[in-house]
């Protein structure tokens, strides 16, 4: 019987390097699957292709994608294995779903081989095993095999508490904490802000800083914890956009049609929201997708991000985010009975912060001050905290909204605030130590920034500290998510004339670069040991000074270096300062 064609395309391959002394290079071949071999030629321009190998399938004892963050050094970056006649073949597909079609193909067709029992889920590279280190290149697989070409794999359960272990990165991030991930098993959420995982489905990472909770974004472009407001009704939709009565305040929701998203948006002009499905078709094999006219698009940010800019056929171009913050059954929901309140630990400007345990452990539980902050500033706070998470921030545990006046629980931070923390240790810190607090500072700043929120309160006073001297940025009770990052506030909002930039105190223009001169400021105060900044001037002399161009002295303990970075953070225009990303690494190495 003739062998049948099953799959044929170009991919990349990597030689095979049968001799140690073989060059190890990447080559363009034409893969050809039939039902009895696997082979690859060369393609030449106006000539017939030649063969250049031929692998019986009979052979072949593993087929699987491979799972690496090395950088890949050919321009497809989804590598998949085949393991036969003792060698390893390394194939690279330009795209997931071409990975996975092959990957699927073979093994369907090798089911009743010899198959590996285990096998090596990273690269051979540099005489080593990345996943398990060996050093002998037919040592044994280190991880469970699973012949399976459905892609489902017999993984054991994942606790519900961590994203991290149903997740592996793959592909050659550029930086840091961007790149792709490939879910290991199916997923099915637990939580609001859960993202449903299929596996073998590639994500793209948006934030690995946590350790067991990556935030990615799947090819709709929905988040780990979500941005959009899962089971929200049209009509709490229409509410929560009429009562915020913000021009293109919008919001992503889920549709009445399963499986399908609507934006909401609210105008002024004639005060309405409308509703707009987010269509989806499939063009070139490829979904895509639109919201009014037909500009089409790879997932929905990008539909998103396309009519913050044009109206578009919307009534108004989507100008302000709003979202939920997640209701009763959500896990964010504090139980007051669980909730064991001792004592005070200090009081703010917004509220009072006492020290509780809660379900075993010793947190932090801050109350709002009724008179000082409106129910609505409060859930501003938990709604910004319920997205974050990052070791330099105080984490949130929880809302007590059922308290009343209702509470946050938060980490505990055993040594209080950094400004009363600095004053007690007058003359016991060392430069060097006080550099690593605003390294801790900046490392949470940088990562706001990487999100889009503005803190606009940021000084010491609101800064904490661990019991292992820490630095961790607190009270968000005036942050917001601007994804365009600038912040013009209204209303006239009480902030702190001594940490604000110039540009907020005149024209209440909010951007990150307005906290990077409050930054600035708190750098001032570290290295002041936890004095006032412009201790003997009033506000109005402060602004009078900034304005001809004056700046705060160079602290005593503060070297000149890193002198340098305060007045940078201090220059006049918000564009000439740095950004945090930035700042960091030049603190980083002062
Ligand atoms: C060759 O390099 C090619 O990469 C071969 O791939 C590869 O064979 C050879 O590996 C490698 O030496 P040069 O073209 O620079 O000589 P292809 O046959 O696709 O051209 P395999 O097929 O084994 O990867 P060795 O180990 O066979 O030499
Ligand atoms: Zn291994």
């Amino acid at each position: 019987m003739d062998a049948m064609l099953i799959l044929k395309g170009t991919m990349i391959k990597k030689s095979q390097q049968r001799r140690r002394t073989s060059p190890c290079n990447y080559k363009e071949r034409l893969f050809i699957l039939d039902t009895r071999s696997l082979s690859y030629l060369e393609r030449r321009p106006g000539k017939k292709p030649i063969l250049k190998g031929c692998i019986q399938l009979s052979n072949i004892r593993c087929a699987e994608i491979v799972c690496s963050s090395i950088p890949i050094p050919c321009t497809n970056k989804y590598p998949f294995q085949v393991f036969h006649d003792n060698l390893h073949l390394y194939i690279f597909a330009p795209d997931n779903y071409c990975r996975q079609r092959w990957v699927r193909a073979l093994k369907e067709e090798i089911r009743l081989n010899n198959l590996v029992v285990k096998y090596h889920p990273n690269f051979w590279m540099y005489g080593r095993w990345q996943c398990c280190h060996q050093t002998e290149k037919l040592a044994a697989g280190c991880k469970e095999y699973s012949p399976e070409p459905n892609g489902t794999k017999v993984l054991p359960e994942v606790p519900e508490s961590k994203n991290t272990d149903r997740l592996v990165r793959t592909g050659s991030p550029d930086n840091e904490g961007e790149g792709l991930v490939v879910a290991l098993q199916d997923y099915t959420p637990q939580g609001h802000s859960d993202l449903p995982l299929k596996a073998d489905q590639e994500y793209t990472m948006i934030d690995s800083s946590h350790p067991e909770w990556w935030i990615i974004q799947d090819n709709m472009g929905l988040f780990i914890p979500s941005w959009y407001n899962k089971d929200v009704t049209r009509l709490q939709a229409e509410e929560l956009l009429m009562t915020e009565g913000r021009e293109g305040g919008f919001m992503v929701r889920d549709s009445r049609h399963a499986g399908f998203y609507t934006v909401s948006v609210f105008t002024k002009a004639n005060p309405r929201v409308k509703h707009y499905q987010i269509k989806v078709i499939v063009a070139g094999g490829e979904q895509r997708f639109y919201l009014a006219e037909k500009h089409l698009f790879n997932n929905i940010p990008q539909v998103i991000t396309y009519h913050k800019l044009n109206a578009a056929g919307l009534i108004t171009r989507l100008r302000s985010r709003s979202y939920f913050l997640p209701g009763n059954a959500d896990r964010w929901e504090v139980d007051p009975e669980e909730l064991v309140l001792g004592e005070e630990l200090g009081s703010g400007q917004f509220g009072m912060v006492l020290e509780a345990r809660w379900r075993e452990k010793r947190v932090a539980v801050k109350m709002v001050k009724e008179e000082a902050m409106s129910e609505d500033e409060f859930i501003e706070e938990a709604q910004v905290l319920t997205k974050l998470s990052h070791c330099k921030l105080v984490k949130l545990y929880g809302v007590c909204s059922q308290r009343n006046p209702p509470c946050l629980v938060l980490e505990l931070m055993e040594n209080g605030c950094l400004s009363d923390y600095l004053r007690a240790r007058k003359g016991q810190l060392s430069p060097a130590t006080m550099l690593v607090m605003c390294l801790d500072v900046s490392e949470a700043m940088a990562y706001l920034e990487s999100l889009k929120i503005i803190h606009r309160d940021l000084a010491a006073r609101n800064c904490l500290v661990s019991k292992n001297n820490e630095v961790k940025v607190s009270d968000f009770g005036m942050a917001r998510y601007v994804p365009d990052d600038l912040y013009t506030c209204s209303m006239g909002s009480k902030f702190s004339i001594k940490w604000s930039a110039p540009e907020v105190i005149k024209y209440s223009k909010f951007s990150s670069k307005s906290d990077i001169w409050s930054f600035g400021v708190l750098m001032w105060e570290v290295f002041s040991e936890g004095r006032m900044p412009y201790e003997h001037n009033t506000n109005t002399e402060v602004v009078e000074a900034l304005a001809t161009g004056l700046r705060l002295p160079r602290p005593r303990l503060a070297p000149d270096a890193l002198y340098l970075l305060m007045e940078g953070c201090w220059r006049q225009k918000p564009g000439d300062r740095p950004s945090f990303a930035v700042l960091l690494h030049e603190l980083a190495s002062v």
